[in-house]
């Protein structure tokens, strides 16, 4: 008897010990091994100057911290603190040993941490800042810090966002369907709101604020006008209450025929004066419920959704009465560029640009066109969106998508900071060499005086939020390249696993090494050497190469990949649809030409014949063949070496992740057999050496049709 109740006892504590659900995210606050009293005085010998909301939440921080790192949490005193925080305008000496040239450059965002004082025993830090939200800042850099045994180095830090407008942008329908959410039903429960403040709320709230994210665009793009009514207003205002003192702003998506659908008005013209009334008192309306509303995201004339188009307008006329509307309240407008016909008549590749460029300079200083990162949409690898760099006059803002759409949902591990990182380091070549794409962003290359960046949110319902646990790591990525868009995916990835897991580096060495090398192993089994939109219809899930007919051809596999006996790709220069004049003529002669072009864009530029050569010797048959092979194999050693870690973390999360990468490792071969099957009865190849046998043939796959997919 009492040794079974023994045994039940170890199991219940090995339960509880070892099991983690990833609700904290990368905010764990796990206990510290032997800690350090640098690291004990600074949370229990602290001071906060002020008091305001966000201050009590940054003693809550540091008490929670505390709690978790030290385990019994030693007794503190704050009579003679070890870490001060304060304000700049509260500091007794004001800006103290503080180089005042530096402060200057921290702006509202930024915050400083400085070791005061010499003797080794008797130092305070300091973490100030020009505004609470910038301490806010400041006490999750150095909580994390202290988390990874990182202590403050000798010359401080300082630290001020390169970008304005941090936002994430939720495709979340009002009846909390998520669109391209893969992680559960949309957190905004708008049936409870406002009455009922879910936890979860401020949970999300202080996430983002940890990682400096300030803005949250609640609703889809895709629209729905309901939002904008005083009953949803309500309930976004509570939303906006919730979020302010962690510094995060409320957006809106505006639906562009709200007038007429909430308005009772006939038309939506936006140069016609009641539509533009219209727009002004519902801004000032909103501006009632919340004062410091961010402004609105627009989706216009685009899949299906009604714009400025219907009217014979632009889309700076459409922008610029919304603009208009949000100016006297300090509101801003975000427009989306993923214009693009209804009826295919270019490449659209090609299309946002041509309507967008003859614009430039034509927008209201408050309005910033949000553009995604590649031309196509979202897909595994596409370059630069020739966008960037082409409209000087005009504040051109990112937008990355951190929820997999294209990238294998929520099951298929994709570490996406290394996607957004080589994006951001492409060469415009706009102001000559040296106009990266993060320097359009971050406004210093147009001196634009309004920047942002917007991230396609991951997150739902799931108790780890993301679904997949590693898919955390893309949304704290996607904030921490918002703040810093030269910030690199190895430190990034390297932060998040000892943030979220553990600070053991038998860890973090091999898991870092999947982290990072997974982007390319999905762009390996799905569309290598420039491949692009050849996934199945409309869910987007598996593979599709055959997907062609229906009512769009841009909707289309065929029309992308042009697979034919004589070769494999889309022609994008001059002897195609020359999409490729779009960019500067340095990346027209490099990207034009077969022999300099990078042969990860290979296919996207190129039609190319299967024998054509590649730079390795093998033919395009073999080593398209070969790139479908590895992405295979990288997602079963994978599960190798994530078994190999078994002992280092929880349970939990352990085999919750070891089950999705088998999940993956064997869609990857779904990939690699559909794809290799289909093209192959173009290049009438044989498979290479190395290369497997596909499991099944064509007509399986192509009969193949998971149900109910999510996110649709
Ligand atoms: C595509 C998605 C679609 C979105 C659209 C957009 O398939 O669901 O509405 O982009 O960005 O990626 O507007």
């Amino acid at each position: 008897m009492k040794f079974l109740s023994l045994n039940l006892l170890l199991i219940f504590l090995s339960f509880t010990v070892y099991s983690n659900d990833g609700y904290k995210l990368w905010l764990q606050y796990y206990k510290i091994d032997n800690p350090q009293s640098w690291q004990i005085d600074k949370l229990t010998q602290y001071k906060v100057n002020g008091s305001s909301p966000t201050l009590d939440i940054i003693q809550g921080e540091i008490q929670r911290a505390s709690q978790g790192f030290f385990s019994p949490k030693p007794e503190g005193s704050s009579k003679n603190p070890k870490l001060l925080i304060s304000k700049i305008s509260d500091l007794d000496q004001k800006g103290f040993l503080l180089d005042s040239h530096k402060i200057k450059e921290l702006g509202p965002d930024g915050f400083a941490i400085q070791e005061l004082g010499d003797k080794q025993n008797d130092k305070t830090t300091l973490i100030t800042a020009n505004t609470d939200i910038g301490l806010l800042y400041g006490t999750f850099h150095l909580l994390q810090m202290i988390q990874r045994n990182t202590p403050v180095p000798k010359e401080g830090v300082f630290q001020s966002p390169k970008i304005q407008h941090r936002v994430l942008n939720h495709w979340d329908n009002l009846d909390r369907t998520v669109e391209r959410g893969y992680s559960g039903f949309s957190i905004w429960n708008w049936h409870r709101l406002p009455r009922h403040i879910d936890q979860q709320y401020h949970d999300y709230a202080r996430a983002n604020a940890s990682i400096g994210i300030n803005g949250t665009v609640l609703t889809n793009v895709n629209a729905n006008s309901l939002v904008l009514t005083p009953e949803y207003l309500e309930k976004v205002k509570a939303l906006a209450d919730v979020f302010r003192p962690y510094g995060i702003k409320v957006y809106l998506t505006a639906r562009f025929s709200s007038p007429i659908e909430i308005g009772k008005l006939s038309t939506a013209d936006p140069l016609n004066g009641e539509v533009q009334n219209w727009w002004k008192d519902k801004a000032k309306e909103v501006y009632e419920y919340i004062p410091d509303f961010g402004g609105f995201v627009v989706k216009a004339d685009s899949e299906g959704q009604p714009g400025p188009h219907n009217y014979g307008r632009t889309q700076a006329d459409g922008a610029n009465m919304l603009a208009d509307a949000l100016k006297p309240f300090g509101g801003i407008v975000m427009w989306r560029a993923f214009v693009y016909s209804e009826n295919t008549p270019d490449d659209r590749h090609k299309q946002a640009y041509n309507e967008f460029k003859p614009l430039d300079g034509l927008f209201r200083d408050n309005v910033i066109v949000q553009v995604k990162n590649g031309a196509i949409d979202f897909q595994p690898r596409e370059p630069f969106h020739p966008m960037f760099g082409a409209m000087p006059k005009t504040p051109l803002m990112m937008e990355f998508q951190i929820t997999q759409e294209y990238l294998g949902h929520d099951t298929h591990m994709a570490f996406l900071a290394p996607m957004y990182e080589e994006v951001l380091r492409e060469d415009t070549f706009a102001n000559g060499k040296g106009s990266e794409v993060s320097k359009v962003i971050d406004g210093s290359l147009h001196s634009n005086s309004i920047t942002a960046m917007a991230g396609v949110a991951n997150i739902g319902t799931d108790r780890n939020w993301t679904g997949h646990h590693f898919h955390q790591a893309n949304w704290f990525a996607y904030g921490r390249l918002a703040w810093n868009p030269n910030e690199s995916s190895e430190k990034i990835a390297d932060e998040w696993l000892r943030l979220t897991f553990t600070n053991d580096d038998d860890f973090v060495t091999p898991i870092r090494k999947i982290m990072l090398g997974s982007r390319e192993m999905v762009v390996n089994y799905m569309t290598p050497l420039g491949l692009h939109h050849i996934m199945a219809r409309s869910h987007h899930y598996g593979p599709g190469p055959w997907v062609t007919g229906g009512s769009r051809a841009d909707w289309t596999s065929t029309y992308y990949h042009q697979a034919s006996e004589q070769g494999i790709g889309f022609d994008r220069t001059s002897s195609g649809s020359n999409a490729l004049a779009q960019y500067a003529k340095e990346l027209q002669t490099n990207w034009g030409n077969l022999n300099s072009i990078p042969e990860e864009y290979l296919l996207w530029f190129h039609h190319v014949p299967w024998d054509h050569q590649l730079k390795n010797g093998d033919t395009l048959w073999e080593g398209l063949a070969k790139h479908y092979q590895k992405g295979v194999d990288e997602a079963r050693s994978n599960i190798k070496t994530w078994e190999s870690i078994k002992n280092k973390i929880d349970g939990e999360r352990f085999a919750h992740t070891l089950s999705f990468m088998k999940i993956q490792a064997e869609e990857a071969q779904w990939w690699r057999d559909a794809c290799l099957l289909y093209f192959g009865q173009f290049s009438k190849m044989p498979l290479p050496q190395g290369v497997e046998q596909p499991l099944h043939n064509l007509e399986y796959y192509i009969n193949y049709n998971p149900k109910n997919v999510p996110g649709i």
